[in-house]
This record gives structure tokens, C-alpha cells and sequence, in this order.
């Protein structure tokens, strides 16, 4: 029996976990974590077997699909192209480019081919009306980076294996398995912490499995963190802790700094973040104490109000304790493929969306406003969309609007293996290629990593005659719609003559292990990765300051131009929410993430659904005490557990959640582990809407965390939209 062992990069999350992949006769036989890899050491989750489901699944488009009436069609790829050119080209010919929208999802990501060669479709394209996954994700992050370090690709990332402190606020890599921060196997890696002496302290309103594995868990009002960073800062500051040590030499502002945040001193925020103020007192001297510490903030102290100031806040923190570039603090990778060096820097504020005036950031605007875009009459209207990747509807704010928009439409087109809550709405449908038919390089990833690394892996299935990776879509979409120019021509002619094997190889060799044009020496080579099936060692971070700045002067402003005016609006804020501590007030509504999920599209293989509902309104015992719903507090030990069973109130009773834009009816699961006045729900589900060919999600479709969650509610700074905390008002049913 022909047997083979295959060895690739899971690339669903950003663990980006080595695979030892078994394959007899053609057919996968066992999936396991390659031991080998320098990065994952053998880890694997439950979702790494998923990608032999998404191969096999009978729901997974394999031909372009056209829509007639309420039936699809499949049509040929160069029909479907045909048409898609023909009439994207015609309402940019009536309308105007901008009249078109594009949105790209997440795992464009997590596909090099994607990365290569989407922006050049969307230039070839010329709409100035992009949207993606990043205004309901990173987007602080970017600018807090572009601000500061001069380049929004400048992202520091904890050194977890030589860290002796690390604060983590609104992240669960437990169940995320780390996010800007590729750390796989992060359960051992922070045990490892704990084991070496050091500490792990978590910030969040829910004491997560992240929280309970570090021991140390503050819950804090949802929303409310930039107040407890601007404190932090305060008591540095204040007590004389403030050391920035060789980072003095090219820092700015640490004085305004220390004038700025002193309004803020923890006696004065503790009650409107939950926080005592001695703990933030001793937080800040444990920070400030620590041989190396590094403070982490992600997702739920990004999609907030204030979550440009937190990233802010966040890198200040590391700077003033001397921690950022230094092992064991916040420190910049150094990728085989230097992303810095190859992507823009991240300009802004060229352009504004028509309806609400939000600027643009690296040539996107916040997505909170497509919908609006959509459906507000006047001249610029957006008309037709094209989607890569993504479900927006599910993963926006008010996605039930976005939902109603989306039937407004022109025209619409989604790059997609699946009919979704979103691609449903399409009026062609391009499937490309599934993960194991095409080779991947993570180009991203490996910039986040906290070891320096790299890995290519190839196709392990050939793909059936006849279909085309997502990058083939994209260059024939920009031969069939880009400017006719020899300059343009020669352009595509190079980028598709290369492909994105020829565009990663040269990548490589330009890269800082590279080999260059040189025909010996030892650099690095496509040709060389390939010969090495569990990937290549880089070694441990490195400073790389101030090297590696990319602000005008090389230094580092600690008040970017907009902090004041940020603290200001904190300030006025904190006023408000010491007003607010009333019986009456609403409850706060935040996500959460499972393991067995990722984000919309986990759950049609039957693997990872089995179990339980787990679409749950987690709720604290006196808030369902409050509101009559039975009794008994639960140790609710994490969702994907899968034993907590019986009498721990999980499904026992229904509630309407109601926002002001949206309700949906959830079963609640009664959990000390949310804090008082907080109710989590999981985002990515609601996957009952008709024309969704979903079938295993169909069956337990949940309901989406979106159809709440509020388009006007963003971040001013950024334009992130602000998901976390959102008031609602919770009633029990029957
Ligand atoms: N309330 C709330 N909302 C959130 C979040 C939250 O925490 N709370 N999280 C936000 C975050 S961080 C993110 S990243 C977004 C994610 O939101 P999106 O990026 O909009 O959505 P996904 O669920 O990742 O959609 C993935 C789609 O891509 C398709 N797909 C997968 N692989 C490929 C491929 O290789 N090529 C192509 N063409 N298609 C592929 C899948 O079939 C699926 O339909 O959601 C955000 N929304
Ligand atoms: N299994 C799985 N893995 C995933 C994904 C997935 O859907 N499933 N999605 C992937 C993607 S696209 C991303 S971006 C990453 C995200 O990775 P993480 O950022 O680790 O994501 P979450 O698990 O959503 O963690 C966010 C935490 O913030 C908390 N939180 C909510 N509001 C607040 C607040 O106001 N303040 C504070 N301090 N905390 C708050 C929530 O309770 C939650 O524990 O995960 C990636 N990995
Ligand atoms: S943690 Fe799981 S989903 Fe993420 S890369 Fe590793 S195996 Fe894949
Ligand atoms: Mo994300």
C-alpha cells in the first residue's frame, strides 16, 4: 500500500502548528503534530483534523456557482470570470470605481497566495471603498504601531520563553491559541513561566482558562482598561518605578507622559474599572520589579472604545519599564521574509467614507460602515461588493443590517468554498482550491512569532483539472480589469510569470537569512526551505531598536499627536461611568472564543460539533438570581470541556438579549466565572438563515453575537469598532 508522510503548517489559526500528515492510497489516515518543528514541538488542536473534513466536505463548493432566481447554477470558470469582469467593469464605468466595495475576510491571511496576489486586484480594481476583518480585530494594534514605531507592521510580541512577568488584558490564548502573538502550544509555554518562577496576571471580565492556568485573574468592567493602563503608568510614574534603561536613548516624551497620565491615579479608577486600587499599585511595582516583563493586550481590549489608547497605553507600559526589545519583554521578530521592508508603512487619512465621515487607514475604512454605505441613496452609493474569505454578516456590527444591505446590491461576487450567511447573497460564487491543495508560506506569522522560524509547505493533494487557487482568481480578475498600460501589462506579466512560488523565493532571498542572487553561500532559498520538511531554527528574538524604527527621526514618541485628546475623552468618560453604578443599569454584553470554533466557518464537521450546545449566554449567579432564573452557581471549566453536564443550569432556561439594535433568544449557562453584570456570549454562529448550505452548522445553528452588537458604537481614533461591553438588556422567557 503506498503510504507517505506529509509535513505542512496547519494554517486555521495563528498557532500555525506543524503537521506530520499519514496518507495511504490517497487518503489521510492520521493527522498528528510534528514533533520536529522548531515552533510547535508537537503541538496540535482539535481543529487541525478539520482540515482533512473541509477536504471531504460534500458542502464545499468545488464549482463556480451563478445565481438564477433562487437556485445556482454551475457555470464554468470562464463564464463565471466572464461575467464577474463584465459587470464590475460596467458599474465602474457608470458609477465610478468607489461605487464598488470590497471586503476581505480573515483567512486571506493565513493563504500566502491570497497575500500575494489580492492587492494587486484590488488596485487593479481602484476602489477606495476596501473593507476588511481588521476594523473588527486589530486595527488599534496597526495604528498604535504606525504612531509609535513608525510602521503598522511593527508589532511587539511577548518573548513568553524567557518573559518572568507577563500581563495579559482581553486575550485568551487558552482557547485562541494566541493572537499577534504565534505562540503554539501556549498552555506549556505559560506553565513553563510559572514553573520558572515567574507570574502570569490576567485582565478580564471573565475568568477564563487562561486566567485559571495563571492563577492570577482581576475581573474588569468591559471597556474600562484604558483607564487601569493610564493608571498603571500613574503609579509607575508616581512612585519614582519609571526605568526605560537603554530605551532612554531614543524615546520622547516621557515627561508629557508622566503629565498626562497622572490624572489617573488607581484611587481614582478602581471603582469604575472593578479593580482595587492596591492591586493596580501592586501591579505596577510588580511590572516595574520584574527581571524582564512584557504586558499583552489583544482582542478584547482592541474591538472597544477606547482600544486605540489601550495599544497605546500598552506599548508605553513596555517602554517605561524598560521592557520592550529586550528578552524576556515585547520584541520584534525577525521573518525569513521581511514584511517591514515589503509593505507600506500604513498612511491614513487620504479619504473619508461618504456617510459618516471615518477615515481610512493603509487604504481601508472601518467596516462598521459598509452597510450603511450600501443602503444611504446619493451620489458614490457602494453598488456592487466583492467578497474574499470573510462572512461579515456574522462577524460585523449589526450584521442584520449588513444582511438587509447586501439584497440592495448591484451586484456581488464572493471568493469562497462555501454558501455562507454571507456568499449567499452573491450573484456568483468563485471557490478556489482547500488548504491541502495548495502550498503556503505564512508571511504574517512568522512576523508575530515568538521564536524565528520559517516553514514552507507544499500541496499535499493535486487539485482536480479544472479548478484555480484563490491566486489564480485574483490575476485573472486583474488581467480582466486592469489598466491597459504597458507598465501595468509588464506588471502582471512578471508577478504571474513568477507565481507566488517566484514572489516567496525572492522574498527569501532578499530576506535577512537570505541568500540573494548568489548561486552558493548558505542563505536561504525557496529551493533550500523545501529540503527541510519540519522548517528551519532562526534562534531566539533579537533587539532590534532602534535599528528598526521607522519614524522620521528613529525615535520613539511615547504621546503620539492624538493621546491627549484621547485622555481627555477617557477622562470625561470616567465621569460618566462613575454615574452609572445604579441597580438600573444595563448589563454588558462581551464574546468569547472556543477551541473546537474559529470565528465563522468551524462548525459544518461534525468532529468538532459534537457535544453540547454551545451558542450559551454565560451569566453570573446573582444576575440569574436577579432576573428568576434558577439557582446554583456552576464551575462552568471552559467550553470546549465537554463535562459539565447536569444540573449546571446549562441550557436550563431562555433569554431574550436585547440591544438597541437587534434581539436574539439564548439558552443561558449559569458561571461565576463572569463577573457581575456581565454576560458573554460566543461570536461566529447563527447559521439558520435560508439559502445557507451549511449542513452540519445548520443543525445547531446558535444565534450571532452580531445581530447585537452595535455598527455606531467604534473607536474614534481608529475606527475599530467597538464590540466588547455593549450594553443590553437581558429577560427571561416564559
Ligand atoms: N462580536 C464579535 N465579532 C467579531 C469578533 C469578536 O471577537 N466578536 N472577532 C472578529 C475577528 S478577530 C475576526 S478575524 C473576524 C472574522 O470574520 P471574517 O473574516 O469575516 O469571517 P470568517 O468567519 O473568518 O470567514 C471565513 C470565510 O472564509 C472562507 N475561507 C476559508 N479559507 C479560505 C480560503 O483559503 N480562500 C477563500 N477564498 N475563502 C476561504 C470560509 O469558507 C468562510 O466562509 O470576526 C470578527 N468579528
Ligand atoms: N479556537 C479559536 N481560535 C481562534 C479564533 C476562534 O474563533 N476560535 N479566532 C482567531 C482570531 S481571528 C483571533 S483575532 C484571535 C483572538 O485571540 P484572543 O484575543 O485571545 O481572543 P478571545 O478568546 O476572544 O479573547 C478575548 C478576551 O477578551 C475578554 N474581554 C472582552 N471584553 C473585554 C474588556 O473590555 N477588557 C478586557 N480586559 N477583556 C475583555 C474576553 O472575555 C476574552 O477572554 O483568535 C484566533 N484563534
Ligand atoms: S492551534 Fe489548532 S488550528 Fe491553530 S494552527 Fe495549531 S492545530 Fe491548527
Ligand atoms: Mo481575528
Amino acid at each position: 500500500m503506498p503510504s507517505h508522510v506529509h509535513h505542512r503548517a496547519c494554517n486555521l489559526c495563528e498557532a500555525i502548528c506543524g503537521l506530520r500528515i499519514t496518507v495511504e492510497d490517497g487518503e489521510i489516515v492520521d493527522i498528528r503534530g510534528d514533533e520536529k518543528d522548531p515552533l510547535s514541538r508537537g503541538h496540535i488542536c482539535p481543529k487541525a483534523v478539520a482540515l482533512q473534513d473541509i477536504y471531504h466536505d460534500p458542502d464545499r463548493l468545488r464549482r463556480p456557482l451563478r445565481r438564477e432566481g433562487s437556485e445556482w447554477r454551475e457555470v464554468s470558470w470562464d463564464e463565471a470570470l466572464g461575467e464577474t469582469a463584465e459587470r464590475l467593469a460596467a458599474i465602474r464605468a457608470d458609477h465610478g470605481a468607489d461605487a464598488i466595495a470590497a471586503y476581505a475576510g480573515n483567512p486571506n491571511v493565513h493563504n500566502s497566495g491570497s497575500l500575494l496576489f489580492g492587492p494587486a486586484f484590488l488596485r487593479a480594481l481602484g476602489t477606495r471603498r476596501r473593507f476588511s476583518a481588521t476594523s473588527v480585530d486589530q486595527l488599534p494594534h496597526h495604528v498604535a504601531a504606525r504612531w509609535m514605531f513608525g510602521h503598522m507592521l511593527l508589532l511587539p510580541v511577548p518573548d513568553l520563553d524567557r518573559t518572568s512577568f507577563l500581563l495579559v488584558l482581553g486575550a485568551n490564548p487558552l482557547a485562541s491559541n494566541g493572537s499577534l502573538m504565534t505562540a503554539p502550544d501556549v498552555r506549556k509555554r505559560l506553565k513553563d513561566i510559572l514553573d520558572r518562577g515567574g507570574q502570569v496576571v490576567v485582565i478580564d471580565p471573565r475568568r477564563t482558562e487562561t486566567a485559571r492556568l495563571a492563577g492570577r485573574h482581576h475581573f474588569i468592567r468591559p471597556g474600562t482598561d484604558a483607564l487601569l493602563l493610564a493608571s498603571l503608568l500613574a503609579t509607575l510614574f508616581e512612585e519614582d518605578l519609571a526605568d526605560p534603561g537603554r530605551l532612554a536613548g531614543f524615546t520622547d516624551g516621557l515627561k508629557v507622559l508622566a503629565n498626562r497620565v497622572a490624572p489617573f491615579p488607581p484611587e481614582r479608577i478602581a471603582e469604575a474599572t472593578g479593580v482595587p486600587a492596591a492591586e493596580i499599585r501592586q501591579l505596577a511595582r510588580e511590572l516595574a520589579a520584574a527581571e524582564s516583563a512584557a504586558v499583552y493586550g489583544r482582542v478584547g481590549v482592541s474591538v472597544q472604545e477606547f482600544g486605540t489608547l489601550c495599544q497605546i497605553l500598552i506599548n508605553a507600559l513596555n517602554v517605561v519599564t524598560g521592557n520592550l526589545d529586550r528578552p524576556g519583554g515585547a520584541m520584534f521578530a525577525t521573518p525569513a521574509v521581511d514584511a517591514v521592508a515589503r509593505f507600506g508603512a500604513g498612511k491614513s487619512g487620504r479619504w473619508k467614507s461618504r456617510v459618516r465621515g471615518l477615515p481610512e487607514f493603509a487604504g481601508e475604512l472601518p467596516v462598521a460602515t459598509l452597510a450603511e454605505e450600501i443602503l444611504t441613496e446619493g451620489s458614490g452609493r457602494v453598488r456592487a461588493l466583492v467578497t474574499a474569505a470573510g462572512n461579515p454578516v456574522l462577524s460585523t456590527p449589526n450584521g442584520r443590517q449588513l444582511d438587509r444591505a447586501l439584497e440592495r446590491l448591484e451586484f456581488m461576487v464572493s471568493l469562497d468554498f462555501y454558501l455562507n450567511e454571507t456568499t449567499r447573497h452573491a450573484h456568483l460564487v468563485l471557490p478556489p482550491t482547500s488548504p491541502l491543495e495548495h502550498d503556503h508560506y505564512d508571511l504574517v506569522f512568522h512576523l508575530l512569532a515568538v521564536r524565528n522560524t520559517a516553514r514552507y509547505s507544499p500541496p499535499l493533494f493535486d487539485p482536480p483539472p479544472d479548478s484555480l487557487h484563490d491566486w489564480q482568481i485574483f490575476a485573472e480578475l486583474e488581467r480582466r480589469l486592469g489598466r491597459g498600460t504597458v507598465k501595468a501589462r509588464l506588471g502582471r506579466w512578471v508577478r504571474r510569470w513568477l507565481g507566488p512560488r517566484g514572489l516567496l523565493d525572492l522574498g527569501l532571498r532578499t530576506g535577512p537569512y537570505g541568500a540573494g542572487f548568489r548561486p552558493w553561500g548558505n542563505g536561504l532559498t525557496l529551493r533550500k526551505l523545501e529540503g527541510e520538511a519540519h522548517g528551519v531554527d532562526l534562534g531566539p528574538l533579537e533587539p532590534r531598536l532602534p535599528g528598526l524604527l521607522r519614524t522620521k527621526d528613529r525615535r520613539i514618541p511615547l504621546v503620539p499627536e492624538a493621546l491627549p485628546g484621547e485622555l481627555r475623552r477617557l477622562e470625561k468618560k470616567l465621569g460618566r461611568w462613575q454615574k452609572q453604578k445604579d441597580a438600573g443599569a444595563p448589563m454588558l454584553l462581551i464574546g468569547r472564543r472556543q477551541v473546537r470554533s474559529n470565528n465563522s466557518w468551524m462548525h459544518n464537521y461534525s468532529r468538532l460539533m459534537k457535544g453540547e450546545d454551545r451558542c450559551t449566554l454565560l451569566m453570573h449567579p446573582e444576575d440569574a438570581a436577579r432576573l428568576g432564573l434558577g439557582a446554583g452557581a456552576t464551575d462552568h471549566g471552559g467550553d470546549d470541556r465537554g463535562d459539565n453536564g447536569g444540573d449546571n443550569g446549562r441550557g436550563a432556561h431562555r433569554v431574550t438579549v436585547t440591544s438597541r439594535v437587534g434581539q436574539v433568544e439564548v439558552p443561558v449557562e449559569i458561571s461565576d466565572e463572569v463577573m457581575p453584570g456581565v454576560v458573554s456570549l460566543p461570536h461566529g454562529w447563527g447559521h439558520d438563515r435560508p439559502g445557507v448550505r451549511l449542513r452540519v452548522a445548520s443543525e445547531s445553528p446558535g444565534v450571532s453575537l452580531n445581530d447585537l452588537t452595535d455598527d455606531r458604537a467604534i473607536d474614534p481614533a481608529s475606527g475599530v469598532a467597538a464590540l466588547t461591553g455593549l450594553p443590553v438588556r437581558v429577560e427571561r422567557m416564559g
